[in-house]
């Protein structure tokens, strides 16, 4: 970071800065100064036995039962690949709530269950909010997470979005999908995956390029090309890093570096993803891109209440 910007933060963030923590211990260090190195860092099995499997129960009876995911979605099964060839073009790089004049999408009068929904419209993603679960709450604002987090971008930041997302097999790529660089923010990103499936490799793994934060390299377009991408970095090169990885793992990574979601040949991945930035006093305006319920939040410890914006906080619906 140059000197005008760690100034410039300074000022915008000045109520986010903190004393270094005493006593910083050995096992966060290590973990610190990895993350930084390589840009990510992998916790094997982070959550496991009865808390992995509450969070998988959970989720599934929200997705598959509840069917609480975010609608309009995009239909696969109605993509045409002359009528929508501009929109192919444009790695579908649109939201949703876009594609509706198109015909593209499909909401819950379109569908009887889960399976059928599956059947008909082929989605590639399933995205769910978090909504009112206190347990994944526990997870994405652990607090061993967040001081690897903290440590790591020396400013606290704001948990700016929290959902979940079930992968599936697709024809047609679409937006992350495609190699690219995270522009959320320009000097303070973290993402955090939890993994609630076993993720192999024919279950869509998380793809990240190790150090290309620091490589300037593939910069500057909003997506890559495989070929431009496996020119720079070979197929077998060891900085190219996929998540196979067991259900309850999470990896933290600073998704400024080249990464992309590949897509599944076989059965689903289920992936937890909390984002983490510093908002300024100037943007606390923002439209929220999540809400916490006010009982869940009020549960919740001094520091992790810190990490969540006041226009997150949502009136109570127990
Ligand atoms: O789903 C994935 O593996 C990656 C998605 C992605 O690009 C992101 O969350 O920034
Ligand atoms: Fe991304």
């Amino acid at each position: 970071m140059n000197i005008k910007n760690l100034v410039k933060n300074r000022i915008k963030y000045f109520n986010r800065y903190f004393p270094k923590l005493e006593n910083q211990d050995k096992q966060l260090l290590g973990r610190v100064n990895s993350l930084r190195e390589k840009g990510y860092l992998v916790l094997d099995q982070y959550i496991t036995g009865d808390d992995l499997e509450a969070l998988q129960i959970l989720y599934k009876n929200k997705l598959e039962i509840e069917l609480k995911f975010e609608m309009p979605c995009l239909s696969q099964s109605s993509i045409d690949e002359i009528k929508h060839k501009e929109l192919i073009d444009n790695y579908f790089c649109y939201k949703p709530s876009d594609l509706v004049d198109h015909n593209l999408t499909f909401d819950r009068s379109n569908f009887s269950n889960y399976e059928d929904c599956l059947d008909k419209f082929k989605p590639s993603t399933l995205k769910t909010y978090l909504t009112d679960i206190q347990e994944f709450y526990k997870v994405w604002l652990d607090e061993d997470l967040l001081r690897i987090i903290e440590t790591y971008m020396g400013v606290r930041p704001h948990l700016v979005e929290a959902y979940l997302r079930r992968n599936f097999p697709a024809k047609y790529k679409v937006m992350n999908h495609f190699w690219h660089r995270d522009t959320n923010h320009p000097d303070f990103l973290l993402k955090v995956f939890i993994f609630l499936s076993d993720c192999d490799i024919s279950n869509g793994p998380h793809e990240y390029i190790s150090q290309s934060l620091q490589d300037d390299r593939l910069r500057g377009k909003r997506y890559f090309s495989e070929t431009e991408v496996d020119s720079v970095y070979p197929i077998d090169s060891p900085q190219r890093i996929k998540s196979v990885v067991k259900a309850g793992t999470v990896v933290i990574e600073d998704t400024r570096g080249l990464h992309r979601a590949t897509i599944p040949k076989e059965g689903y991945r289920d992936l937890g993803f909390a984002v983490f930035l510093p908002l300024s006093v100037f943007s606390r305006t923002l439209i929220p891109l999540y809400k916490i319920d006010q009982k869940i939040y009020h549960n919740l410890s001094k520091i992790q209440k810190s990490y969540i914006p006041n226009q997150n906080i949502s009136k109570s619906i127990f």
